[in-house]
């Protein structure tokens, strides 16, 4: 069962601290459920089989008279109130570390490569801001780039709709809204290939608004990144032709969307 939980869209398989903190939270509530299942299930079996007293029996028949005793106070409070209240103080106290980790909050220092991300009906902008006067920008088209083991900072705003981005094995999902700058920070821990996609239903295209995220060591990227800077803008991107919905339609032009692209050349 639990080899279904691989994959290139698995967040089971966590590739970044991000993803790593989502997945220990997820098997961490995945294990108390477990636990509290099988304590429930084990309290029911017990009442099905224990035979009751005499005593019991007489004051199960005449019910209306009874009263509860010491002992059946305390399964009721205890079991109904007291355990529920302190089983989700736990799970909080749990949760609230992980979940800040995995939100990935930009840690403000200049440390984190900054990328600019904007969302289109239906393909990614990935825009690599000039680092001084002197160097181009980059702009490439569902291919993300990424040095390994850098917080990537990523501003992420939308052209059009509402749009999701994520990357399942590097980071937890964030809504990309038109009017609104939000903001994500992924980390690749390994060199690779990472499937990212638009999780946000987003019109006729949607399933295909998909993008990949490649995570090169430091010395590679840097590569990248300054044969990019030396290329023409027109020869990074192509918003016209990805712009048509018929095109993007078009399984074979969709199973490849790497050849939309630059050619990575260390993967
Ligand atoms: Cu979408």
């Amino acid at each position: 069962m639990l080899s279904a939980c691989s994959g290139p869209l698995s967040t089971l398989d966590p590739a970044g601290p991000s993803a790593h903190a989502a997945a220990t939270l997820w098997w961490g509530i995945f294990g108390f459920l477990l636990l509290v299942m099988v304590v429930v299930i084990g309290l029911c079996v017990f009442a099905i089989v224990r035979q009751p007293s005499r005593h019991e029996l007489a004051q199960a028949r005449d019910w209306r008279e009874s009263t509860m005793t010491g002992q059946q106070k305390i399964w009721v409070i205890g079991g109904g109130v007291v355990l529920p209240s302190l089983s989700i103080l736990a799970l909080l106290i749990f949760s609230i570390p992980a979940n800040n980790r995995m939100s990935g909050l930009p840690d403000e220092s200049d440390h984190a490569l900054k990328i600019n991300v904007v969302a289109h009906q239906w393909w990614w902008q990935i825009d690599y801001p000039p680092e001084s006067d002197e160097s181009a920008p980059v702009s490439v088209r569902n291919s993300l780039h990424v040095p390994t083991g850098v917080p990537v900072h990523l501003f992420l705003s939308s052209a059009d709709v509402i749009h999701s981005f994520w990357v399942p094995r590097l980071a937890g999902k964030l809504d990309v809204i038109p009017g609104r700058t939000n903001e994500l920070q992924i980390q690749a821990d390994e060199p690779g290939i990472y499937r990212g996609l638009c999780a946000e239903f987003c019109g006729l295209a949607h399933a295909q608004m998909q993008f990949e995220v490649h995570a090169h060591s430091r010395e590679d990227f840097a590569l990248w990144l300054s044969r990019q800077r030396q290329q023409e803008p027109s020869a990074q991107q192509q918003p016209s032709a990805q712009q048509q919905p018929s095109a993007q339609q078009e399984p074979s032009a969709q199973q490849e969307p790497s050849a939309q692209q630059e050619q990575p050349e260390d993967d």
